[in-house]
């Protein structure tokens, strides 16, 4: 037998390992993969509360009308120390009255309308966690007007009896008062209406707002635009996600409203009113 034919099979075909580049190229196409599997999973996560965000503003619309049906009122907004409950300047929760918030900053009172989920101290939260804001007409009647109408908010000649928070005053002056206050506009305005073109509802149309200041919260890279939500006048902006190179600055909340129409039918319909 010839030398060569007496040599181990290894020897004539060596093992052969991975070379540096092939490994390189193999770890390159992993991290590929996982980098594209964490941003579709990360971008599931992100339409999940979305989505999830959307249905509990929806389901806090539902209970603040349910509330009304029951009541015959709206409720007042929560403020930072009432506990996620209602807060009045004058007033009680049997009947209504005056919000102690004369600013639109307030936050939905889940206790009253029976929200969850809520955070410790008892404020309903979206689904990043953050503060369900709230805020209601404070139109008030001309009691001495026939039929009574609703007077500008800024009109202080009158009462200040507030009509949508006050039980014996929403039967008393019953279909004939329209929020005067609340509007909705596509972006953030000098004034307190929105400017020709950029009114996301009609005015004296919005009874009460519910919102979310989004999964950047109110305090991240807010431009004019998330500002507007959370300034506490009566605007309030409603309009797609933008990134922080828009020209109104980021903007990522969700902004719902209860149309004075809806509430009107409801009360209609449940024999509230007229
Ligand atoms: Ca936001
Ligand atoms: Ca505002």
């Amino acid at each position: 037998m010839s030398r060569s034919r007496r040599a181990p099979l290894r020897a004539r075909h060596p093992a052969r390992g991975f070379t540096l580049t092939e490994l390189a190229v193999v770890l390159a196409i992993v991290g590929l993969l996982l980098g594209s599997m964490m941003l579709t999973f990360s971008a599931q996560v992100e339409q999940r509360n979305l989505a999830e965000t959307q249905r509990r503003l929806d389901q806090a619309k539902e209970l603040l009308l349910a509330f009304t049906v029951v009541r015959g009122r709206l409720p007042c907004p929560a403020t930072t120390t009432s506990n996620g409950d209602e807060s009045f300047s004058s007033g009680n929760a049997t009947s209504g009255g005056t919000c102690t918030l004369t600013t639109h900053n307030g936050f939905l009172p889940a206790a009253a309308i029976g929200f969850s989920p809520v955070d410790s101290a008892g404020y309903a939260l979206d689904a990043w966690n953050n503060r369900i804001r709230y805020a209601v007409s404070l139109a008030t009647p001309v009691n001495s007007q026939t039929p009574r109408i609703c007077r500008p908010v800024n009109d202080t000649t009158a009462p200040v009896v507030p009509h949508f928070t006050q039980r014996d005053n929403l039967r008393a002056n019953g279909l004939d008062c329209s929020p005067s206050d609340l509007v909705v506009c596509t972006e953030a305005q000098a004034g307190t209406s929105c400017a020709a073109g950029q009114s996301a509802t009609n005015q004296n149309t919005v009874v009460a707002v519910v919102l979310s200041t989004g999964k950047n919260g109110a305090l991240g890279l807010a431009g004019a635009n998330e500002t507007e939500n959370t300034d506490g006048d009566a605007v309030f902006v409603y309009r797609p996600p933008d990134p922080s190179s828009a020209s109104g600055g980021e903007y990522d909340d969700l902004t719902a409203w209860i149309p004075v129409g809806l509430l009107y039918g409801r009360l209609t319909a449940a024999g509230v009113l007229p």
